[in-house]
């Protein structure tokens, strides 16, 4: 509260959001209405806690703490230091680490920050890695690079060579991998994927690795919340370094973590060498409030309702992508063994964006995807699906089989549009999807499957959010 003494100029230090600056509290607000009308099926995402989301809008955005627990370069971080020890040992906690075996740096600030500084650790520039192709399923940040430009860092300052899916089969294909790797001799290996519905095998992964003496990184972002849960294979038990984001299947706020093995005998100096790549060769100051966000979230994981949580979201998946081959559509490797399904479209002669601009104009929030095959990611063939956020929202198999309802009614409606919209162009499909028009039938399809979706998304809870309590806010209109 402002007092009778406090001057002009600050009285806007204890004005409420709403009173302040009404214009970004209605972005909010939209946003919030947008997440609560909708259903989130983008594999990365997930709805975070309440708690989460307190702490993370805390007090604790004002303080730096360059450096780490006792031993920082500004004063004044006595709680700080409580907070970050805490959540390391909640990190390690989670994915039932012995500390003596490993540690974890908890502070960057996403999951491309926390690869940069881990290759930094393990690379010297121009050291040779391997990672998963990006068309394959792979993550800009293990190394992509196209035949015109190295567009990310980790192929700017790294030599890299991407390893790829058997065309055959679909899964990784390790024999392909370990033969590159008698010729590329890399320095590194990473495993891990934003788009791949099956499982590692870490143990190969190992042996290839040991071949070459070469490090072994997994970047688990995708399944974190699935392995500290034990259904996924357990990275921890081959890999030196294994990274991760916090937001995705970890349900935490947006941020990184990297793990770093001690005591092995190549690794003597891991913790170290992460800990300096972190801060200061790759960031300033740590994010405070996202550290308690991601402490809280870790929290919850080692709760034993996290088990039952990530039980669900893999059967989620698995009855979404039954429910899409019942009805005749294609997945990569025909189904999933994590919380993504991956859709492809090009046996409908139907590209990615096409439908992920249908599904938003009905309230289904997903994401074109390439798929096995595709010549470029830059025009992709299919759909990544997760059930991280739908299970969130407390969806149980029944549910996600109308959710899968809904997507086959959207693939049918984008296929009317694309024949009225008579050319293969984005602008024409938008314009017939969003126009009336006498003797065409798409736009008024739009309508129908946007209102039963929201009736539908609608009576779910929103993880955060008293939904009791939201009105449609100013600047959303809906058709009745
Ligand atoms: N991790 C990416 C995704 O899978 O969507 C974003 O970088």
């Amino acid at each position: 509260m402002a007092t009778a003494t406090t001057p002009d100029f600050n009285k806007v230090l204890y004005a409420p959001l709403a009173e302040i600056d009404p214009e970004v509290q209605n972005i909010i607000d939209k946003e919030t209405w947008r997440q609560f009308s909708g259903l989130e099926l983008i594999a990365s995402e997930n709805l975070t806690s309440r708690a989460t989301m307190e702490a993370n809008g805390s007090i604790l955005t004002n303080k730096y703490s360059e450096g780490l627990p006792n031993a920082r370069y500004y004063g004044g971080n006595e709680y700080v230091d409580e907070l970050e020890i805490l959540c390391q040992k909640r990190a390690l906690q989670a994915f039932r680490l012995d500390g003596a075996k490993w540690g974890v740096n908890v502070q960057p600030y996403s999951g491309s920050t926390a690869n940069f500084a881990a290759l930094t650790a393990l690379l010297q520039p121009q050291d040779r890695l391997m990672g998963l192709g990006l068309p394959d399923g792979g993550h800009l940040t293990h190394g992509y690079y196209t035949a015109k430009k190295k567009m990310t860092a980790s192929s700017i300052y790294f030599q890299s060579l991407p390893y790829a899916l058997d065309p055959s089969t679909q899964f990784i294909d390790y024999e392909g991998l370990a033969k590159q790797a008698k010729i590329f001799k890399p320095r590194l290996i990473i495993c891990g994927a934003s788009a791949y519905p099956r499982d590692w095998d870490y143990a190969t992964l190992r042996k290839i690795a040991d071949e070459h003496g070469a490090y072994l990184m997994a970047d688990i972002a995708h399944i974190s919340g699935l392995v500290a849960a034990g259904e996924q294979a357990n990275p921890f038990e081959y890999c030196d370094v294994v990274t991760t984001t916090t937001h995705k299947t970890l349900r935490g706020p947006r941020a990184g973590l990297i793990f770093f093995k001690r005591n092995s005998d190549k690794s003597l100096d891991l913790e170290k060498r992460v800990n300096d790549a972190v801060f200061p060769a790759c960031q300033g100051g740590p994010h405070n409030n996202t550290i308690a966000g991601i402490a809280t979230a870790l929290l919850q994981a080692t709760q034993p309702t996290w088990q039952a949580y990530a039980k669900q979201v893999i059967a989620n998946a698995r009855t979404l992508g039954a429910e899409l081959v019942s009805r005749g559509y294609k997945l990569q490797t025909s189904g999933t063994d994590n919380h993504l399904v991956l859709w492809d479209l090009r046996p409908l002669k139907l590209t990615g964006s096409k439908l992920e601009k249908l599904c938003d104009l009905v309230g289904i929030t997903i994401n074109k995807n390439a798929v096995s095959g595709d010549a470029s990611a830059q025009v992709p063939g299919g759909i990544r699906l997760g059930t991280s956020a739908l299970t969130s929202r407390d969806m149980k198999e029944e549910d996600i089989k109308i959710v899968a309802d809904f997507l086959h009614r959207a693939v049918q409606t984008a296929l009317t549009l694309q024949n009225e919209a008579g050319s293969k162009l984005l602008k024409d499909f938008v314009r017939v999807a969003t126009v009336q028009q006498e003797g065409k039938v798409g736009a008024q399809q739009v309508v129908d499957l946007r209102k039963e979706v929201r009736t539908f998304a609608r009576r779910w809870p929103l993880p955060g959010v008293d939904v009791s309590s939201l009105q449609r806010p100013a600047g959303i209109e809906e058709d009745e």
